[in-house]
């Protein structure tokens, strides 16, 4: 890692699937920020069980996670890419910052009002103190900048409250991070219910195209979806179906929302939705293919997760034990 370059830090839960959402709102941003930043991009599986996980199938998703990572153009040679359970500082930072989040702000925030709901037989206390593990995996590391979708702007400011809190308290001891979000595709939508976010753990598979879905997979689920009944390829707020659609067609080709509508000028929807899948299938097929070559090579794979969790956990210490010098851990005997 050179020193000049700025820090990235961005993570994905390997929930279920990476979707177009996470491709788009993510995933892409890091692959375009990899040149100019030191980054770290983590397979946060300790906040996946946050909700009830079946475990073989965490253990394939995040190894599947990984290697979604590298096809999607992520340099491992480059860049760290780990488990976030494999880097122990992650979860001992958590614990001293949960002591620095007031419940308040937990209380406060939308994705743990959502997954209460949906999750209503297991309410449990690390779905509660979510952003403060999210929090440590940003500071660990003093980074300056943290690529996310929308849906996350509430957590980072969150991260950069409890830094400012604990530089109070104390000293400066953690880089106060910014978010960035991309212009187009920050917020894709659920094709199946556009007024909600796109998310890998939908029940319902038609709601969100994961990466891996082959060509005709996701033809059809762009046929089936949801617009309205008026005809008009037009961005606008009654128009949650469409919007979503122009929005992930611009995302791809780089066009403006208006050009973007330009093109599909006395269009009909169908052939609308075919244009938008042809542009989303073309934008995989690299992807999908590297990923296959990857699948073959375990040995590339092992070498990737066990070394760069090891410089991952060098690089946390730093900060881990200057913070816990800080509120007066006594020093470890050597
Ligand atoms: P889950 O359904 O398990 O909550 P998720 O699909 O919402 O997962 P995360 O792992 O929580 O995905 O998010 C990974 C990254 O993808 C984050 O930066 C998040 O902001 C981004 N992201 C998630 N959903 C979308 C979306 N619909 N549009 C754009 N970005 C998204
Ligand atoms: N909370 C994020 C995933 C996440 C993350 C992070 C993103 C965990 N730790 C650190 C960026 C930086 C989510 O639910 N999308």
């Amino acid at each position: 890692m050179s020193d000049k370059k700025k820090v990235i830090f961005s993570g994905m839960q390997p929930s279920g699937h990476v979707t177009l959402g996470n491709y788009l709102g993510a995933l892409k941003n890091w692959t375009d920020l990899q040149e100019d930043y030191n980054c770290l991009f983590c397979v946060v599986d300790m906040h996946s069980i946050t909700v009830r996980q079946d475990p073989p199938t965490l253990r394939r998703l995040s190894r599947e996670f990984l290697m979604q990572y590298i096809a999607a153009g992520i340099n491992p040679e480059e860049n760290i890419m780990y488990y976030q359970s494999h880097v122990p500082e992650h979860a001992e930072l958590a614990w001293i910052l949960n002591c620095f989040t007031y419940m308040g702000e937990l209380n406060r925030m939308t994705q743990f009002k959502d997954k209460s709901q949906r999750h209503a037989e297991n309410i449990n206390a690390g779905l509660f103190t979510y952003p403060a593990l999210m929090a440590a995996d940003i500071l660990l590391y003093q980074t300056d900048l943290v690529p996310v979708g929308d849906d996350q702007k509430q957590h980072l400011e969150l991260a950069r409250d409890i830094a400012i809190r604990f530089n109070n308290a104390y000293s400066p001891t953690f880089k106060v991070p910014e978010g960035y979000f991309g212009k187009a595709g920050a917020r894709v939508m659920s094709l199946q219910e556009p007024n909600k976010k796109m998310s890998k753990s939908d029940e319902d598979e038609n709601a969100f195209v994961s990466i891996l879905d082959s060509p005709d997979v996701i033809a059809r689920k762009f046929k089936r979806a949801v617009t309205d009944s008026d005809n008009e390829i037009r961005f606008s707020e009654d128009k949650p179906g469409i919007s979503n659609l122009l929005n992930i067609y611009s995302a791809i080709t780089g066009k403006s929302i208006e050009e973007s509508e330009k093109d599909f000028d006395g269009k009909g929807y169908g052939d609308f939705k075919m244009a938008v899948a042809e542009v989303v299938i073309d934008e995989l097929r690299p992807l999908q293919d590297r990923y296959k070559e990857l699948e073959k090579d375990k040995a590339y794979i092992d070498g990737i997760i066990k070394e760069n969790a090891q410089t991952a956990s060098y690089l946390a210490n730093k900060t881990l034990s200057k913070v816990q010098r800080k509120v007066g851990f006594p020093p470890k005997i050597r």
